[in-house]
């Protein structure tokens, strides 16, 4: 089976993520979409919160499958036999970053790692822009899942 995965933050999921996941669920058996821990991220949502939102827009996808992990990514992949690891890539200001994450995971375990190309839709889109524009009160209506929309609102006027 050709199993990838696709590791995040997802705090919370994005348009832009689930254009990613959708794509790379065209190219391989399954996909994992793993919530991971990003050390230099402080985070909203909860990891089990995320894995709700998560699990709730990606239903349609069949072959696509939730989970999280506290640890390297890499042992992640190793555990449950992943050969690949998708990433979305916006501009060339991800590119240095993901590009050391890669050769790091391909040093570490020989796991692969394949870049896509965001789609243009979704090019300025990130978790952090989203959770800054809508915690002034922007309109975020058209770059996250109205329920993920909906959560978004309802957490913000919690804090
Ligand atoms: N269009 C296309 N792709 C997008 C978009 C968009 N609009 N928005 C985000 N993406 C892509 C990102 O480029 C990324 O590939 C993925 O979606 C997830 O994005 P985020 O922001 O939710 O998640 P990150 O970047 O914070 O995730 C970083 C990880 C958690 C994957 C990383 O820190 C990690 O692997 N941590 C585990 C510990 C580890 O192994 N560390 C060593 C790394 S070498």
């Amino acid at each position: 089976m050709r199993r990838a995965v696709c590791p995040g933050s997802y705090d919370p999921v994005t348009n832009g993520h689930l254009d990613i996941i959708e794509r790379a669920a065209k190219l391989f058996d399954e996909v994992v979409v793993a919530v991971l821990v990003n050390k230099n991220k402080k985070s909203l949502f909860t990891v089990e919160e995320r894995l709700d939102m998560l699990r709730e827009v990606t239903a349609q996808w069949p072959n696509v499958r939730i989970d999280s992990w506290h640890g390297l990514l890499v042992d992640y992949c190793r555990a449950n036999d992943i050969g690949a690891i998708v990433k979305g890539l916006r501009a060339v200001s991800d590119f240095d970053y993901e590009l050391q994450m890669a050769q790091m995971n391909q040093r570490l375990s020989g796991v692969e790692t394949l870049f896509m190309s965001t789609n243009p839709l979704y090019s300025f889109l990130a978790s952090s822009l989203v959770k800054e524009v809508a915690t002034y009160g922007g309109d975020v209506s058209n770059l996250l899942p109205p329920k993920i929309e909906q959560r978004l609102r309802e957490r913000l006027t919690e804090n």
